[in-house]
């Protein structure tokens, strides 16, 4: 069916005429439209989303949390007496009815935000200067999320990083190899196998107390901070849809699993997958300086182990649905999915060559 945003616009309390609507930068799961509205002969820009109800099941509590989390940053801006609390925090706009989101005629969910100007984000980090801002962001996110106040956020989707759960899934796609591609993944799914020990380390430190649940981003990708254009800062977090319960490593991880290397992450030449070490100092000071504080010490000591483990469980997903058909992660091309497992397994094992040089950079 096609996309109205014109219509799907007027639901939402913006003003001025409908000039244009696009697809903008998606990412693999939901889709971004960038709308453009004639205000009084001035264009202006804003985002639109279309959320992915069979990913994320119940959007009404998705967008709870997403205006929790918003106005608890936006109000940390403003006590702070920031300029612009505009371009630094995500800005919900609500429909005419006063939600935070629409249903169209086809029972898809949508919703607006703010355009952020002056600033982009990155697909691989161009610099270590670039790393450190992304990851620094991150941190900040996450000192900032210590205090929201009320009950527990949503889990938006449950068991998202549980890796022992998703290991199964594993093991069961794999056995019941519907499409019959497990014969074209043999070393993915030997490597998965040798490795999959990472994936209970964590668990074991959670059920020991020694490292605690607590409020995280659960997708940080470097391209979900937007860094100024003039003074490169990382500025805004964005893609909140996983903002929930989770683990500091889980965040760590995924950050490192996206800056460490310039490689895209369905790079179908390898040779060009291997990371950075000066990179790892990057992310470590970024990280560090802004989330030192609150971090207990076994958290620190296991950045490295959070490295290696949400790696290994991304690569898998993309290997899972591979084996399932390709349902989950959008595709672009025939074996995509195992294109971006095989990246992410060249990083595990990347890691890991280097991981005694991580030590040092940490002490
Ligand atoms: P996805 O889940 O598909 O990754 P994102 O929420 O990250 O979706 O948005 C996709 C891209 O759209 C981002 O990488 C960013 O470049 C751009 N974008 C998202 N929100 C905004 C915003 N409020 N202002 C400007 N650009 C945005
Ligand atoms: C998906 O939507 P996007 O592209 O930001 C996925 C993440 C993966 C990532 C891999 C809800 O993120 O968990 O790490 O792809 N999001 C969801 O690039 O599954
Ligand atoms: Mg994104």
């Amino acid at each position: 069916m096609p996309v109205d945003l014109e219509f799907i616009a007027k639901q939402f309390r913006v003003y001025g005429d409908f000039v244009s609507a696009r697809p903008y930068r998606s990412g693999h799961i939901n889709d971004t439209y960038l709308v453009v509205l004639n205000q009084g002969g001035l264009p202006v820009s804003y985002i639109f989303q279309r959320i992915n109800h069979h990913v994320f099941k119940r959007p009404p509590e998705l967008m709870d949390n997403i205006t929790r989390v918003t106005g608890h940053i936006r109000a940390k801006l403003e006590s702070a007496g920031v300029e612009d609390p505009f371009r630094r925090v995500l800005t919900v706009i609500p429909t005419r009815e006063q939600l935070s989101y629409c249903k169209d005629k086809g029972g898809n969910y949508w919703r607006a935000y703010v355009f952020i100007t002056g600033a982009h984000t990155y697909d691989t980090p161009i610099s270590n200067e670039q790393a450190f801002q992304v990851a620094y962001a991150f941190g900040k996110f996450q000192e900032m999320m210590v205090g929201l106040p009320g009950p527990p956020l949503h889990e938006t989707i449950p068991d998202f990083h549980n890796a022992p759960v998703r290991f199964e899934e594993f093991r069961h796609s794999l056995k019941s190899d519907r499409y019959g591609r497990a014969k074209l993944a043999g070393p993915e799914i030997d490597f998965l196998t040798e490795h999959a020990g990472l994936f209970d380390v964590l668990p074991g430190l959670v059920k020991k107390g020694k490292i605690p649940v607590r409020i995280t981003h659960n997708d940080t990708k470097v391209n979900n901070v937007m860094l100024d254009d003039e003074t490169g800062e990382g500025i805004c977090v964005i893609d909140l849809d996983t903002v929930m319960p989770g683990l500091t490593l889980y965040d760590f991880g995924d950050l490192a699993r996206t800056t460490l290397c310039d490689a895209a992450e369905d790079e179908r030449d390898l040779r060009k997958v291997e990371i950075n070490l000066s990179r790892f100092e990057a992310i470590l000071k970024g990280y560090l300086s802004a989330a030192g504080g609150f971090l207990n010490k076994t958290e620190v000591s296991h950045l490295p182990t959070g490295a290696k483990m949400m790696t290994l469980l991304i690569g898998m997903r993309f290997l899972i649905d591979f084996l399932d058909g390709d349902h989950y992660f959008k595709i672009q091309r025939e074996m995509h999915n195992l294109d971006r497992c095989r990246v992410q397994f060249k990083l595990v094992r990347s890691m890991i060559e280097q991981e005694t040089e991580w030590s040092r950079k940490q002490r």
